[in-house]
């Protein structure tokens, strides 16, 4: 079948200099981007302690200079040090970031000594020096020193900047601080965060879109957290200067970070999301395969791509429309040229089983209306716009539109020219902002990507222009310099709540590209402008890994890379990568060659079906590890040191990964190289293609020619599969358990499944089944538990496929014996293939009990 596609111009010449002018821009920033140093020098330190109070919940000592820090016991594991340099604390104390506000104060006791005082809580033990005033965690029980102070808090009365340093350990290592194109292991490097539009990032680029100013402190095992919610721009030196320290400063606001203590990475992770908030379950179709390119029209186009899909036996769930569905790039609008009837499109495509996501950003086209234009009152998205443009209308008449110190608007310049930019942390603003999405979820569009939103300007990218803007900020009218990194934040929550309110029964699907602490609870995400190149590749797990430290669990890159000319090899060992990531979508820039998954010929294209049709195969799996994501706050693309955080081989492995707790991935990340290093930690581990098995705890070769990625099971571990489908829901069964027996010769799952598309799950919509495999004199058994929750699946068939299953002369099912089948026979029965046994009957939604013998 041929395809008519855009080939290499479909854009005007406007569009092509605009283009031109942006990447200038671009190469301008990434030019002058880099991390500022944390330079402690000429500040004042606080101290000494000249006073104390106690509360029911911490203390609050007010030092000579006027400083005041107060501790705030939030958990046993989590106390809050929130200081104000040089002056007493304001009453005003808000953070967007922040999900939980109260919480029930643990038991804690105070211990006056004359040097110190001595806070103690079942976990945690805060030490303050009283002169100089010094801050130092230790663990309650064993008293061991977790973090101390190497210096006083110091801050810059001039300037604002606040600052706080850590002792080094020898062994030190640190991760997380959200994106950051870096490696794994952040020890002797040093970050700053300022969310950043920088296309074609490469390993050192910093800051880039994304800033999440927590990060986790590891040493011999044993883990703490620190978060630094300060929204302003802030410095990380994880040691960068050799100075025996680590440091982190703000440029402005208060001195205020969260200090979590472990000793395991998931414990903390998870007092994180108590503290930020939980990632709502996203749609199951979200872990669909998604395809996107900037841009696909007109709508016979981007049905052609899905088409094209189909026909090519490759699974699809999600068409993505980047900026010129929209009438003149006005957000809220559509193109009545390129999509006439939008309702009609993303009809034709749901019965293809695909949604439809469209790109928002945040920039508002300036547009005065002519005079005597009036918009009109029923589908204003549809109608033409050029005589007046409803949204800039409303916003402007409402007063929702950001604006200089001296009361004029601030203008940039984003696609459609001219821009204003919306106030989120208006309500009314936000609000408006939500309900107008009604433009498109009137006509059947299922997501919403949020692009643009650090806010990128053509203008100034650094913002250094605009630290003129005030922002309302719950009527506290605070400066841009404080409000730059939570905008998107705030532009990813009016979006939610407004997908809420228009759609209260379904899970809003939201990805962004910049945001701040806290978006999990709002918004998926990904990371932005990569390039086609090995290197990208390569430095997208670190990316990945780092984020999913960070509290972000739906993470994952445009497969192939956005800019740039890709090519069979390095697209196929992305989609061997890319299948295992939460947001798995291709994606390209305008001028780049086209690179869906049939662009380089038949062999590259078997290999990328084979891992979506294996992603398609996974999804009780990878839905299982999201469920659990959303649960415990642990992601579920892991670095290997999260799973086994005692094992010193593992601080820095960022070239593999893990999904969830047992299954793990090593991609090949150069070219032609068809074998490659992995090292498996302790245990032993099933091959996951051909069944062989390898001791743990050393560094194998893997065979890893272009077809195969190596991914190994983690003996003790049950995978759930489905299967093979063209769009998430397409069918119900079989439901397959992989079973790996392990040593102990006990293997357990716990299965979590629901309708995936409604917010039924929030009130017991749900279902677990426990599925357990224990080892017997007589063989082994397997029992399924009668399933929790009132979620009914539908008809299907169970499956059990047991990896080195026992001799088997006979299987019992509730107690009756199974007919022994022929080996790939879809009836009821028992079979043996190789060193597995098979054994399958229909799912009648009871418990069942199998003993083989
Ligand atoms: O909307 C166009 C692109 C989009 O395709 C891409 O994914 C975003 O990251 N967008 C950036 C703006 C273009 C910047 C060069």
């Amino acid at each position: 079948m041929l395809l008519v596609m855009p080939v290499r111009s479909p854009f005007s010449r406007k569009e092509h200099s605009l283009q031109h002018v942006l990447r200038s821009l671009c190469t301008a920033l990434l030019v002058s981007s880099a991390a500022s140093a944390v330079d402690l020098n000429g500040l004042t330190a606080i101290g000494p302690l000249a006073s104390y109070t106690k509360s029911a919940d911490g203390i609050t000592i007010t030092c000579a200079d006027q400083s005041q820090v107060r501790f705030q016991v939030l958990a046993a594991d989590l106390i809050r040090v929130r200081a104000s340099l040089g002056h007493g604390l304001p009453a005003r104390d808000h953070s967007w970031a922040i999900a939980k506000t109260s919480w029930d104060v643990p038991r804690w006791i105070l211990q006056e000594e004359p040097n110190d005082l001595v806070l103690t809580t079942d976990e945690l033990e805060l030490v303050v020096h009283r002169s100089p005033v010094l801050v130092e965690f230790r663990d309650a029980a064993t008293h061991h020193v977790i973090n101390s102070d190497a210096r006083p808090m110091a801050y810059d009365p001039k300037s604002g900047t606040v600052a706080a340093a850590k002792k080094l350990g020898l062994e030190e290592h640190f991760y997380g601080l959200g994106e950051k194109a870096a490696r794994l292991d952040k020890r002797r490097g040093q970050f700053t965060m300022w969310n950043s539009d920088t296309p074609g990032y490469h390993e050192g680029t910093d800051p880039i879109y994304q800033d999440i100013p927590f990060y986790l402190g590891w040493q011999d095992g044993v883990a703490y957290g620190i978060f630094l919610d300060n929204s302003f721009r802030t410095n990380f030196d994880f040691g960068a200067n050799l100075d025996g320290y680590t440091a982190f400063s703000a440029e402005g606001g208060e001195m205020n970070y969260y200090f979590f203590w472990g000793p395991s990475i998931k414990k903390i992770l998870g007092r994180y999301a108590d503290l930020t908030g939980r990632m709502p379950m996203p749609p199951k179709w979200a872990l669909g395969n998604q395809q996107s390119r900037w841009s696909y029209f007109p709508d016979t186009l981007a049905e052609q791509i899905v088409s094209r899909y189909r026909a090519e036996d490759l699974p699809l769930d999600v068409l993505h429309l980047d900026i010129h569905y929209m009438n003149g790039y006005r957000v809220f609008t559509w193109s009545p040229q390129r999509f006439p009837d939008p309702s009609g499109f993303t009809a034709k495509l749901r019965k293809e089983g695909v949604k439809v996501v469209v790109i928002v950003d945040p920039g508002v086209k300036y547009q005065s209306p002519v005079p005597g234009a009036t918009d009109p009152t029923s589908n204003p998205e549809l109608a033409p716009q050029d005589q007046s443009y409803y949204i800039f209308n409303q916003g402007l008449a409402n007063d929702y539109f950001l604006k200089r110190k001296n009361g004029q608007l601030w203008i940039g310049e984003v696609w459609p020219g001219k821009a204003v930019f919306t106030d989120y942390t208006m309500e009314a603003a936000a609000t408006w902002w939500g309900d107008a999405l009604r433009a498109y979820t009137d006509h059947g569009v299922a997501g919403i990507w949020n692009d643009m939103n650090e806010p990128s300007d053509f203008i100034d990218q650094t913002g250094k222009t605009q630290m003129d803007i005030i922002t309302y900020d719950g009527g506290a009218y605070t400066p841009y310099a404080e409000n730059r990194n939570v905008f998107a934040l705030n532009m990813a929550r009016a979006t939610y709540e407004g997908l809420m309110r228009l759609r209260p029964d379904q899970r809003p699907y939201i990805i962004t590209r910049a945001a701040y602490a806290g978006i999990q609870r709002y918004s998926t995400m990904w990371t932005g402008d990569n390039t086609a190149t090995w290197d990208t590749l390569a430095l997208s797990i670190p990316m990945y890994e780092t984020l999913g430290l960070s509290g972000e669990p739906f993470v994952g890159g445009d497969i192939g890379g956005f800019i740039g000319r890709t090519n069979g090899e390095l697209m196929s060992r992305w989609y061997e990568l890319g299948f295992l990531t939460p947001f798995c979508r291709n994606h390209a820039e305008i001028t780049a060659y086209d690179h869906e998954p049939w662009r380089f010929g038949s062999y590259y294209e078997g290999i990328i079906r084979k891992y979506l049709k294996l992603r398609y195969r996974l999804l009780p799996f990878l839905y299982n590890e999201l469920e659990e994501a959303h649960r415990t706050g642990v992601p579920i693309f892991r670095p290997l040191l999260l799973n086994y955080q005692n094992d010193y081989n593992t601080i820095s492995i960022d070239d593999e990964f893990m999904v969830g707790a047992d299954l793990l991935a090593a991609p090949v990340l150069r070219p032609a190289e068809t074998r490659r290093l992995v090292y498996l930690p302790e245990g032993t581990w099933f091959d996951f293609w051909t069944g062989g098995q390898f001791k743990g705890g050393t560094t194998i070769q893997a065979d890893a020619p272009l077809e195969t990625i190596p991914l190994f099971v983690h003996a003790g571990a049950i995978i759930p599969m489905g299967p093979e489908m063209n769009y998430v829901g397409e069918k119900t069964g079989p439901l397959t358990f992989n079973i790996y027996p392990g040593a102990q010769g006990r293997v357990d799952l716990s299965l979590y499944e629901d309708d995936g598309v409604s917010q039924g799950y929030l009130n017991g919509t749900v279902r677990r089944t426990t599925v357990s495999y224990q080892a017997t004199a007589a063989g082994a058994e397997i029992h399924v538990s009668a399933p929790a929750g009132s979620y009914q699946p539908g008809r299907r068939t169970l499956i059990f496929s047991v990896r080195l299953a026992p001799a088997a002369k006979e299987v019992l099912l509730d107690g009756h014996p199974l007919p022994s089948v022929r080996s790939g026979q879809t009836a009821p029965g028992w079979s043996k293939s190789g060193d597995s046994l098979c054994i399958q009957f229909d799912d009648n939604g009871q418990e069942r009990i199998v003993q083989i013998r």
